[in-house]
């Protein structure tokens, strides 16, 4: 197997971009149960998700959701996230929670609320000339939930028209990523529901748009990896949303509910170019800590990640690829298994500690005293939440 001190290097090349949103109160349609200390504006979330990168090295940017994260002036939260070691990254538009959207926003029938749907994105760009984002993320609410409630084809014509309009606002150094679901809040069908339909889409606009696969967003038993592949292949995957499910959209931490899908995953993204200095594709978490502290809660997310991308690189290639073709199934696989079941945490330690960062992030975290801090200045104002 390759050994740990030649993947080392390549360590260093991880780069990932933190949502905003996982540091505001969060829950589900039941209860959102409120903590101590959460941020009450876009500034303390940053602040907040400065503290991972801080810990790590792994996540120096932050993504952004508009409108949850509106600010009079986006220069100087930039300004405040390069004084806290970080950048602001994609910015996420949204379009799922304006009573004019009911029946959809960028599909609508009626030309004033698809207008005003494409104009919120023309917003979105303007944030990110002032933020110095590359991606704009557009993720849809968009769909029906009855057979026969609206005509399928004409909503995909007025989508692919929309999207035209908001690509062709792009500045030369940015891009459209595109994210599919296919379920949830709508239930019959949704607009954009699997990656053929956003690779569609984007390949009709042009090389700047870009297809992003939320790790959540497929039915249960979908190889996700082979969709990594494929859109790497293309040299369409713009953009991961990482977070780990065990039944629906569950947004759980990255790599807790199946580690070894994450695994197979990472070794797709390397095997197909996707990791490192030299790829384009954007890293991002798309999670909610509804039970769990939230900072602990990115920092865990983005060892597991750091984790399986270790053992990903430790794959032996060389040795696979004889053994694959010499038609050795149950070598090649071995082979595969090998890497995944190394322990990597004992050199990852040892890693950070060679960089000046603690051996362990976790117990640094909680020997701080920044939960605590906090939670004791942070009295005042609205708790800033998922969707709020
Ligand atoms: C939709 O479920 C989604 O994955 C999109 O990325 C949204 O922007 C995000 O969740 C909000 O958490
Ligand atoms: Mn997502």
């Amino acid at each position: 197997m390759t050994d740990f001190s030649d993947i080392a290097p390549r360590l260093a090349e991880q780069a990932i971009e933190l949502p905003s949103w996982a540091f505001g109160n969060s829950g589900t349609r039941f209860k959102v149960f409120a903590q101590p200390g959460v941020p009450r504006d876009p500034f303390e979330k940053i602040s907040d998700a400065a503290q991972v990168h801080r810990l790590t090295g792994l996540a120096p940017k932050v993504a952004l959701h508009i409108p949850w994260d509106k600010v009079d002036d986006f220069g100087a939260l930039a300004r405040h996230a390069a004084d806290e070691g970080v950048a602001l990254g994609t910015v996420n538009s949204n379009t799922f929670q304006d009573d004019d959207y009911k029946l959809g926003s960028v599909t609508h029938r009626d030309d004033r609320i698809r207008q005003k749907a494409i104009d919120h994105h023309f917003e979105c760009i303007d944030v990110m000339n002032e933020t110095g984002s590359r991606d704009l993320k557009i993720w849809l609410a968009d769909g029906t939930n009855y057979p026969g409630q609206d005509d399928v084809r004409g909503r995909q014509d007025r989508l692919a028209d929309s999207l035209q309009k908001i690509y062709d606002r792009l500045g030369d150094d940015q891009r459209l990523v595109l994210e599919y679901k296919f379920f949830e809040p709508a239930f019959y069908h949704t607009d954009v529901p699997d990656w053929g339909t956003s690779y569609a889409q984007v390949s009709a606009l042009g090389p700047k748009a870009m297809v992003c696969l939320d790790t959540g967003h497929h039915a249960p038993g979908t190889n996700i990896e082979f969709i990594v592949m494929q859109l790497l292949r293309l040299g369409k995957l713009g953009s991961f949303d990482f977070n780990s499910r065990f039944y629906a959209d569950d947004d759980l931490i990255v790599g807790a509910a199946d580690p070894f899908q994450l695994f197979r995953i990472l070794v797709e993204v390397i095997r197909g170019g996707g990791y490192g200095a030299g790829s384009d594709v954007a890293f991002m978490l798309d999670q909610c800590h509804n039970v769990e502290d939230k900072i602990p809660g990115q920092i865990r997310s983005v060892l597991n990640v750091q984790e399986m991308t270790a053992r990903a690189l430790l794959v032996d290639r060389g040795a696979l690829d004889a053994a694959q073709t010499a038609g050795d199934v149950l070598g090649a696989h071995g082979i595969l298994m090998d890497a995944f079941y190394t322990d990597v945490r004992p050199a990852l330690a040892e890693w950070r500690e060679s960089r000046g960062l603690p051996a362990d992030p976790m117990r640094a975290y909680a020997e701080s005293g920044y939960g605590a801090g906090i939670a004791a200045s942070r009295v005042g104002g609205e708790q800033a939440g998922w969707g709020a």
